[in-house]
Order: structure tokens, then C-alpha cells, then sequence
């Protein structure tokens, strides 16, 4: 969004679960990222963020001007931020699993410590992430069974033009990253890569890094097949 906005930056990543007292130290009002302070304003949560950006600069905007227009945009960006657990449940399910990929998944990471490091001394905060994220076998196994769904719902977002037009707007900017991640498990990507979604997702999101070899139970993937 702030590239978008021709806004510079500066980006901190921070590990997840110590994300949450970093930003508590740092004074935002809640635990979660993307947060953002510009001008001394701290500015938190996707949805906020793209409103306060459309009222700090304008043009380009980042939702339509025509109110059902960006009604649907809105309806959008709203399932889209429903729509990130479908994806980071598998994602530290497999993680849970063998945590070989995070160093993948760490590149170009601006934690201030080591990727090394942080990688090594992942354990706990693997373990908690799924925890937080209740990626249990049964969780993971129904977000797999709706993610088809899913993605048609994407595909039929693009194809009305309220997703992929000209210009990438906030709901664009909020579905294509959980796309992505989705992209970054080989047992995902082939399923998605080849459809608007996946065209969308890499449109958005040229460089995303991670990767996770096949690891889930092929038939919790059974819905891809129909
Ligand atoms: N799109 C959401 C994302 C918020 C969110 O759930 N962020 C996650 C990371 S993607 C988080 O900070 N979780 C806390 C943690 O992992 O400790 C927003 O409204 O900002």
C-alpha cells in the first residue's frame, strides 16, 4: 500500500509471538502486524492502515470512489482477513512438523537478530503459532475442504472486476499475500498458480519468499480433485 502510495519506508519484521510485546513496548494499542507509525501516529490492522493512507494521500486511491463500488471492495477486504487463517493454519501445521523451511521462509527478514539464530531458537515460538493458530489436524483438515471454495470466490471477484483491475486496490492488496503464502506450499501452488487467483496473487506479491515441500495427507486435499 505505501508503494503503491509512492510513500517511502522503513520495515521492521518482528517474530511472531514476540511481535506481540514488541508492539505493546512500542506503544500500539493491540498485538498484531502490519502496524505502522507515520508522523508520530501508530496506525494498526490492514483495514486501518488503507483508510488512513487514503486520507493521508489521496490519490492513488486505494478503494473506488463509486459507493457500490467500494462496497464490494470492502466485502472483500473483510473475508480476505478471514480468509489469512484458512492459510497460516496449514502453514505452521507443517512447520509443527519440521521447521527446515522457516530459514526459506526467513530470507531478506529484517528481525535485528540473525536469521541463523532465529531460526535455531524457533521451537517455542513454532509451537505457540500454531497454538494461537489452533492448526490442529482437524482445523487444517476443513480449511483445506473450504479453500477451494475460495478460491473460486476470488476467481468470480476478478471476473466482476471488483478484484485485478488496473490498479490494485485494498482488497487486492489484503487477499493476494494469504494467496501467496498459500503458493509457497508445494502442495498448494499447482492448484492455484494457473487460475486469475494465482496470476493475481503474483501480480501483487512478486516476490514472496518460503517454501514448504509436500507434506499434508493427500487426502485432505481430496477437494482440489473435484
Ligand atoms: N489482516 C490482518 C492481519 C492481522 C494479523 O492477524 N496479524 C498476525 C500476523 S499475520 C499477527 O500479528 N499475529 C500475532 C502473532 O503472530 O503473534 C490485519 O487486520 O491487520
Amino acid at each position: 500500500m505505501l508503494e503503491q502510495k509512492g510513500i517511502p519506508y522503513k520495515r521492521v519484521d518482528l517474530l511472531p509471538v514476540i511481535s506481540k510485546v514488541a508492539l505493546k513496548a512500542m506503544r500500539f494499542p493491540g498485538v498484531t502486524v502490519p502496524a505502522l507509525k507515520f508522523d508520530g501516529e501508530r496506525i494498526q490492522g490492514s483495514r486501518h492502515i488503507a483508510r488512513a493512507l487514503d486520507s493521508i494521500r489521496p490519490d492513488p486511491p486505494l478503494f473506488p470512489s463509486d459507493p457500490k463500488q467500494r462496497a464490494k471492495v470492502e466485502e472483500a477486504e473483510a473475508w480476505g482477513d478471514q480468509f489469512q487463517h484458512r492459510v497460516r493454519q496449514p502453514i505452521w501445521w507443517a512447520l509443527k512438523r519440521d521447521r527446515s523451511p522457516l530459514r526459506s521462509y526467513s530470507e531478506g527478514a529484517r528481525l535485528g537478530i540473525p536469521i541463523g539464530l532465529a531460526v535455531r531458537t524457533a521451537a517455542p515460538i513454532v509451537a505457540l503459532s500454531a497454538r494461537f493458530n489452533e492448526a490442529t489436524d482437524e482445523h487444517v483438515r476443513s480449511s483445506l475442504a473450504a479453500l477451494p471454495a475460495d478460491l473460486d470466490r476470488v476467481d468470480g471477484w476478478i471476473a466482476e472486476g471488483v478484484l485485478g483491475g488496473k490498479r490494485l486496490n485494498a482488497a487486492d492488496l489484503q487477499i493476494a499475500p494469504t494467496l501467496r503464502l498459500a503458493m509457497t506450499m508445494e502442495d498448494l501452488r499447482p492448484h492455484i498458480e494457473n487460475r486469475p487467483a494465482g496470476e493475481l496473487a503474483r501480480r501483487a506479491v512478486p516476490d514472496f519468499p518460503g517454501r514448504t515441500p509436500p507434506v499434508l495427507p493427500a487426502e485432505w486435499l481430496g477437494g482440489f480433485r473435484s
